[in-house]
């Protein structure tokens, strides 16, 4: 079946790191409340929701998909590129053991799980201030034998490259172009954010329905029009800390052990 991992918000989330956007006071009561009905969007989808251990002192602990990327045949443990952020890679490589074979980013290696995008047998890496070329290298020898290419991608102006784009369909991307190039994934179709939501290229795609914040309505309009089957959430609170939707869960295949909590 399909699991999600995800963690709760953090009473510590409005001291997150931040790079691209301005601090703002965040509702951390709200934002724990939209991330229950983000949980519940994954339920209805048919995810069961595994939940690591809270880390309350660790900001952005909410921000699971940057510790792991977790493919059918493994997971790779990162080593986040903030280093305030490292601390919470042991709970999930804990929470991931009973289910993938994990091998870990050494330093001096540093990536984001937000920076790597999956289509299908090649995975795309942003080289940003999250993720260097010394990990890249690190995840091409890893994942090479099993079949995998990696391949950097220049991102210009955003945190991660899934802050810039994100699988919508099969064969769709929904892209901003001012931070990546389209042309690095000429097989794909694409639809662009509007130009008044720069931050609007992320959602999250399971099986063929798409969670997508409500924050970005014309983009969101784009997508209807396009025929995608959009989940709307309300994530404003998240995006303050500089995240979206994919940020918030790490979503694979498994057969269920016993005692997980959903
Ligand atoms: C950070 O800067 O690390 C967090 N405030 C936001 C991380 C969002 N992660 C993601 O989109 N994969």
């Amino acid at each position: 079946m399909l699991l999600a991992l995800t963690r709760e918000v953090s009473p510590s989330i409005s001291v997150c790191e931040l790079t691209h956007v301005e601090r703002q006071p965040i509702d951390v009561a709200l934002a724990r409340s939209q991330h229950h009905h983000y949980e519940n969007s994954l339920r209805a989808l048919g995810c069961q929701v595994i939940s690591v251990p809270a880390a309350p002192d660790l900001p952005d602990a909410v921000f699971v998909e940057d510790c792991a990327v977790v493919l059918d045949e493994l997971a790779i443990i990162t080593r986040p590129g903030a280093a305030s952020r490292r601390p919470e890679v042991p709970s999930i490589a804990a929470s991931l053991a009973p289910y993938r074979q994990l091998v870990y980013i050494q330093p001096p290696g540093f990536l984001d799980g937000g920076d790597v995008l999956r289509l299908g047998k090649t995975l795309y890496i942003g080289f940003s201030d999250r993720s260097n070329r010394e990990a890249i290298a690190q995840m091409q020898s890893i994942l090479t034998p099993f079949g995998y290419t990696v391949q950097g991608v220049p991102i210009t102006g955003c945190l991660h490259l899934k802050s810039a784009v994100t699988q919508i369909s099969v064969e769709t991307l929904l892209l901003n172009p001012q931070w990546v190039d389209y042309k690095l994934f000429s097989k794909m179709a694409y639809i662009e954010v509007d130009e008044q939501e720069p931050y609007g290229a992320n959602g999250l795609l399971i099986d063929d329905q798409l969670i997508y914040p409500t924050s970005y309505p014309r983009t969101l309009d784009h997508l209807v029009a396009h025929a995608i089957q959009v989940i709307p959430v309300d994530v404003s609170e998240l995006i303050k800390a500089e995240g979206a939707v994919t940020c918030c869960s790490l979503v694979f295949q498994a057969e269920t052990p016993p005692n997980t909590t959903t």
